[in-house]
């Protein structure tokens, strides 16, 4: 059995855990952990590195005795250090380390004086009144465990897309309240994360009361589930919570930075500060008792030497080491985007017509919009065989004669069939602007066939972007196999392009890719593979995940001039 990269990271996860009910130096639970994210996030196997006898210790936080825990992982499918700690520490507690009010050192309480092992003997306990009798517990402690394990314990994420809606309308509310001066969404919402477990709200205020006032009376709230001076927490319609932080105007830039996270990267900025002698908190940068800096976050950065460092690349996987140096990427922004390369129509499983796509995207402003409909085995989609694609196409060239300020791209997304051919004849595809390929269906081939059906479709001379490479849909579907680093050096090879698909769904490629992309050279296109005129708006979550993923405008196809893009979709000069 091949161990995955999450195998690796789940058990690196179940000893920082164990070791953290333990007792165990907080620093070295912290390294398992991130280990555990360098080994979810790895666009590659961290099984094949070790069998290629590659250095682990090249990666984001591993170092020798790390990577030596993950070749054992490789080897021999668990870890002796995480078989010892079960018979210690019972698995069943890790659960509760996650609950309102339970850190490390209650759960460990919970363990020793009441022999608690699992969420359902805690709720015994609970129940019969003996949590509240152990020393630092207390009632409310009590009953807010049994309203947690009431609401039951898998905690729920919700795609970006979905919490935008209350985001926005969130912001716009507090900043209705005269007492705001600003309110910013934080947290994984700000950093553009293709999924959020809540929404962080910080709100600048010298007056808490009052802004915590208007908050709970905000119209979609479910529960107010606490309300204090200067923080409250609320449940939204729908079930995404939402905390509210209120800071006076010289905090602002400290508690954004403290709250925009990701939490390892606010704690090495933490660290660069006490390596300075300086303490960085929510509150401000300190010297002693003097406030260098709080108002904003550029002017924190610029007191710790750094350049400013976007939300999106918050995530410590290297861009503070640029932001020193001075190599930080200057990300791609919607404003580059000059057209889209990915659409659908009502000739197959659109909603809007050729004319309203046209006009929309126009009224974008882009320079052109590719049409790729559907070929003909998507019969699902009504999908377009040879003659009826050719009747496409003469409706392209009739309408680019008649529109002005857009131009249209005669384009087709050609399903790839099982052996790696393509749904649609040469003859055809010869002719189309841009060729799109992309699996829509044997998803579960295995990784040797799969890639392999890929690559023979990237050899064919027609095609131009390969679609959603890696299948995903996230929270539904899991990638198909792909050796994606190969699939990548045959795009580079070829003059072949790869799909950042905007679609808030798929978000496919991820950031991870997106990065080993640019690393590699490969070029992206963002393209929202819009279903109608609605969904041309989609391409900000793509440019968000691009900016996760490093991309500057030059990685990106679709902000050349079209004589440019042109040039490159005839896969010459590539
Ligand atoms: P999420 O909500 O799971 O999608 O992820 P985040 O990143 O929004 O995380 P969340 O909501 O738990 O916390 C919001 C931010 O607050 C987080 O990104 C960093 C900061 N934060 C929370 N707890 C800690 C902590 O113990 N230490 C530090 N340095 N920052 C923290
Ligand atoms: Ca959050
Ligand atoms: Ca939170
Ligand atoms: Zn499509």
């Amino acid at each position: 059995m091949a161990v995955h990269n999450a195998d690796i990271a789940e058990v690196l996860y179940e000893v920082a855990d164990l070791l953290e009910i333990e007792g165990e130096n907080p620093f070295r639970v912290r390294a398992y952990r991130e280990a555990a994210r360098t080994a979810e996030n790895h666009p590659r196997s961290l099984a094949e590195m070790v069998e290629e006898g590659e250095d682990l210790t090249r990666l984001p936080g591993i170092g020798e005795d790390l990577a030596g825990k993950i070749r054992e992982i490789v080897e021999t499918g668990t870890l002796r250090q995480a078989e010892e700690l079960r018979k210690q520490v019972p698995p069943g507690l890790r659960p509760l380390l996650g609950m309102p009010g339970l850190g490390p050192r209650r759960v460990r309480e919970l363990h020793r004086r009441l022999g608690i092992t699992s969420a359902k003997e805690l709720e015994e306990a609970a129940r019969e009144g003996r949590v509240r009798r152990l020393p630092g517990f207390g009632e409310k402690t009590e009953r807010n465990i049994l309203e947690a394990l009431a609401r039951g314990e898998a905690p729920q994420r919700f795609k970006l897309a979905s919490a935008e809606p209350a985001a926005r309308a969130l912001e716009e509310h507090l900043e209705g309240c005269e007492a705001v001066r600003e309110a910013t969404v934080a947290g994984s919402f700000r950093r553009r994360k293709e999924t959020v477990g809540d929404l962080d709200v910080v709100a600048c205020s010298e007056d808490g009361r009052r802004v915590i006032e208007h908050f709970v009376a905000f119209g979609d709230i479910e529960r107010v589930v606490s309300k204090g001076r200067t923080r409250s927490s609320v449940v939204l319609r729908g079930g995404l919570e939402a905390d509210l932080r209120v800071v006076p105007e010289e905090s602002f830039g400290t508690a954004l930075l403290y709250f925009t996270g990701a939490q390892p990267h606010h704690v090495a900025l933490r660290d660069m500060a006490l390596q300075r002698k300086l303490k960085l908190n929510e509150y401000g940068l300190f010297r002693g008792e003097d406030r260098l800096a709080g108002r904003t976050e550029a002017e924190v950065y610029e007191a710790l030497g750094l350049r400013y460092i976007e939300p999106e690349l918050r995530e410590h996987r290297g861009e503070i080491e640029a932001a020193r140096k001075g190599t930080l990427p200057k990300l791609i922004t919607g404003e580059d985007i000059r057209g889209d390369l990915h659409s659908h129509t009502t000739a197959t499983d659109g909603r809007s017509s050729l004319q309203e796509m046209a006009r929309a995207a126009r009224e974008r402003g882009y320079e052109y919009l590719a049409v790729t409909d559907h070929s003909r085995r998507l019969r699902v989609a009504r999908g377009l065989d040879e003659r009826r694609l050719r009747e496409q196409m003469e409706e392209i060239d009739r309408l680019n004669e008649e529109l002005e300020g857009i131009t249209l791209l005669k384009g087709a997304e050609v399903d790839i069939l099982e052996d790696g051919s393509l749904d649609l004849p040469d003859r055809v595809l010869e002719e189309l602007d841009v060729v799109i390929c992309s699996v829509h269906h044997k998803f579960r081939l295995p990784e040797k066939e799969q890639t392999r059906r890929v690559l023979r479709a990237l050899e064919n001379p027609n095609v131009n972007i390969l679609a959603h490479p890696t299948g995903r849909l996230i929270g539904r579907r899991e990638p198909y196999e792909l050796d994606i680093e190969r699939v990548m050096e045959a795009a580079l090879e070829r003059g072949c392009i790869l799909e950042l698909n905007s679609n808030p769904e798929r978000l496919d490629l991820n950031d991870a890719h997106c990065k080993l992309a640019k690393e590699m050279g490969v070029r992206i296109a963002i393209s929202t593979d819009a279903h109608s005129t609605s969904d041309l708006a989609n391409i900000r979550f793509g440019v968000g995940q691009a900016r996760r993923g490093w991309l500057e405008r030059e990685d990106v196809i679709n902000t050349r001039p079209l004589g440019e893009l042109r040039r490159l979709l005839r896969r010459e000069g590539a």
